[in-house]
This record gives C-alpha cells, sequence and structure tokens, in this order.
C-alpha cells in the first residue's frame, strides 16, 4: 500500500538536535508525518509499538466473539455479529499495512504475536460466558475503544490517522449494535435483564483498564503526545468514557458495579473507585484467564492458513514468469 520509506536499512536517522528541533517544529504546526519523510527513529519505534500493538488488539479481538456466531439467537443478530468480527479483521489489516510503512513487515509482527512478544489489548484475554457478552463488548469494549481512536484521526503519523478515520465509523456501528442487544435484554425477561448485568459487572472494569497505567505510569504517554501520537493522556480518555458510559447504563436500568462511582459537581465528571492494576498487570505479563488459548487460536489460524500463503506466493511467481517471458 505504501512504500518501506526512505529510513536507512540500518533504521538509523539522523538526529542532530536541529533535526530534532525541525522534526517537532512539523509537528506544532500540525503537519502530517508521511511514510518517506524524515523522522526520530524514537518516533518510528514507538509508532510500530503501537500500531502493532493495536493490529494485534484487532485480529486477537475476533476470538471472544467469534465464539458466539454460531450461538447467536436469531438469522438478524448472527448476521451483525459475524460483520462486526469481519471489520474487526479488517482493521487488523489497515494498521498491519500502516505499520508496514514504517519498514517493519508483516511476518515480524505475526511472529512476535504467535511468540508472545507482542502485546494486545489486555481487554481480550476474559472469556464470553454468555450472549448478554456480545452486547457488553459492543457497548463498552468498542465504546472505549472508539473513545482512543477518535483521538488517534489526529495523530500526526498520516497512516495511522487515515486508517483510523474508517476504524472509528465502523465501531461506532458495533458500539450501537451492543447497546442495542443490551437495550433489548434489559427490556425482556427478568432472567434477561440479570445476563445483561452480569455481563456489565464482570466486563466493566477490564474496559476500563483499556485505557491504560494511570498517567503517573504511563511510560510513554508524555513523549506520545509531545509528538502528538496520543492527543490525550489515558486518564483523560478514561474519564470521557465513564462519563458517556454511566448514563448509558442509567438509561438500561443497570447497576454500575463500582460502589465508590461518584458524581464530581466542582469537576462536572464522574470519580472511579480503586482500580486493580495487580490483576491489570497479571493480564498484560500473559497469565490472565484467556491468555494462552488466544494464542494457541492464533497459531492454529496461522497453521491452517499456510497453503493460503503457499498458493499465493506460487501465483505470483507463475504470473512473473509468465510476464517476463512476454518481454
Ligand atoms: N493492554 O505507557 P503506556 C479494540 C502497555 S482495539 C495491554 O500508557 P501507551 C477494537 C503498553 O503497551 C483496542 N497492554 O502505553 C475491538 C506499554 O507496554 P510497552 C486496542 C497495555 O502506548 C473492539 C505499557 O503498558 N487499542 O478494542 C494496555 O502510551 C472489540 C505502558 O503503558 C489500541 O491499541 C492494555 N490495555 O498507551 C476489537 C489503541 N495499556 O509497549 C475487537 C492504540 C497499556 O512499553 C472487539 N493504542 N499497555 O511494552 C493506544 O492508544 C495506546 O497504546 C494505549 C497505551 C492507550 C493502549
Amino acid at each position: 500500500m505504501y512504500s518501506q520509506g526512505l529510513i536507512g536499512a540500518d533504521g538509523s536517522s539522523d538526529e542532530t538536535p536541529e533535526f530534532l528541533e525541525a522534526f517537532q517544529k512539523r509537528i506544532d504546526a500540525e503537519e502530517k508525518i508521511e511514510p518517506n519523510d524524515p523522522m526520530p527513529a524514537g518516533y518510528r519505534r514507538t509508532l510500530v509499538r503501537q500500531i502493532g500493538q493495536h493490529a494485534h488488539s484487532e485480529i486477537v479481538g475476533m476470538l471472544p466473539e467469534g465464539n458466539f456466531i454460531t450461538r447467536a439467537p436469531s438469522l438478524k443478530r448472527k448476521a451483525a455479529l459475524l460483520a462486526k468480527v469481519q471489520d474487526e479483521g479488517g482493521h487488523g489489516l489497515y494498521l498491519y499495512s500502516a505499520a508496514e510503512t514504517l519498514g517493519v513487515s508483516r511476518e515480524q509482527m505475526t511472529d512476535e504475536l504467535l511468540s508472545g512478544k507482542a502485546k494486545y489489548s489486555s481487554i481480550f484475554n476474559y472469556p464470553t460466558l454468555s450472549w448478554a457478552d456480545m452486547g457488553a463488548i459492543g457497548w463498552l469494549v468498542d465504546g472505549a475503544a472508539i473513545m482512543n481512536q477518535i483521538a488517534l484521526c489526529r495523530c500526526s503519523y498520516g497512516p495511522y490517522a487515515r486508517a483510523m478515520i474508517r476504524v472509528c465509523k465502523e465501531e461506532s456501528f458495533h458500539q450501537r449494535q451492543g447497546y442495542e442487544i443490551m437495550i433489548e435484554l434489559c427490556r425482556g425477561t427478568p432472567a434477561q435483564k440479570q445476563m445483561a448485568q452480569d455481563a456489565l459487572n464482570r466486563i466493566w472494569w477490564p474496559s476500563i483498564m483499556m485505557f491504560g497505567p494511570h498517567d503517573g505510569d504511563s511510560a510513554h504517554s508524555e513523549q506520545s503526545m509531545k509528538w502528538k501520537i496520543k492527543r490525550f493522556s489515558n486518564d483523560a480518555l478514561r474519564r470521557k468514557f465513564i462519563d458517556a458510559t454511566v448514563p448509558q447504563a442509567e438509561y438500561l436500568g443497570l447497576t454500575m458495579p463500582d460502589p465508590d462511582l461518584r458524581w464530581d459537581e466542582d469537576k462536572q465528571s464522574y470519580e472511579h473507585g480503586p482500580i486493580d492494576w495487580t490483576e491489570f498487570w497479571n493480564v498484560v505479563k500473559g497469565h490472565g484467564i484467556m491468555n494462552v488459548d488466544r494464542i494457541k487460536a492464533r497459531q492454529k489460524a496461522h497453521d491452517d492458513g499456510a497453503w493460503v500463503r503457499e498458493a499465493a506466493l506460487a501465483h505470483a511467481a507463475k504470473r512473473n514468469a509468465r510476464k517476463e517471458a512476454a518481454e
């Protein structure tokens, strides 16, 4: 999709103080940085890290909902869920392409995911237990993803920012289909409403952990915000998400599973109770309930797809040979 850029083959870039200052000036002037532009190695590394993790999250994120495609309660629900899961796969592909513009290959990123070296969002290491989880994931997980990704549409790196525009439009559909499942369950029988409450109870805390550690513990936020890769801090986005979501829970007639949640009149915003960061880091380090299963499933998909990659390469080689023979 894009060229691999003009960064030296050894990944180096010329980083004199003048170069760094000129780069920062472009950022401050809201210019978009494009693949062939000179950029500090740290800027490129940060983007490869973040876009790679984001791509892996979309791909691994297909698994929890994929688990329910065959169990959707109606044809309409099945079609919507299938389309949503396919969209997430598409997002992963745009993002891998955006990362490739920075000189990292798709194979390298895939190897890092399958070897367990690469991170992906903590949220996808929790199991999906009932149909209500499809509602809560769309409502809360896609809702949190949009809150984060709307800001990324203004990221200083052009290919990432442009990919996010389409991704956000699709995530918005996902959020609505999830919330609509929640509405239907909450208007249903007491047992259905209880399913919705149970899903909220389990998914709420992991969804607010998606925004990452508190600002004071966020290793990358300060530099990423200076480079306008991130536009808001982790806590600022988490706060916006909570403020938008609490009234939606009230509309559903559900109770937020946070006894310390309170409206702060001065800040005109909600204050949440303490987040269990031990659980968060445990999941990030690979010890969540589903980490091992998720990587196993991705490894199987990769192995099962080997014949497709081989066939595509054989087809490309044949076409090239035919083209060369005709010249
Ligand atoms: N899970 O210094 P920070 C979706 C790591 S897409 C795991 O604050 P940063 C769509 C972080 O990587 C969801 N690890 O890091 C969908 C870093 O580790 P490192 C994904 C996490 O990058 C919906 C360390 O902690 N969205 O849901 C997490 O400045 C439904 C220190 O953290 C994106 O990736 C976490 N939650 O801020 C699909 C959006 N949080 O690399 C299917 C783009 C932090 O030093 C179904 N990414 N870490 O080893 C971002 O905006 C940022 O990367 C943050 C983290 C905000 C996630």
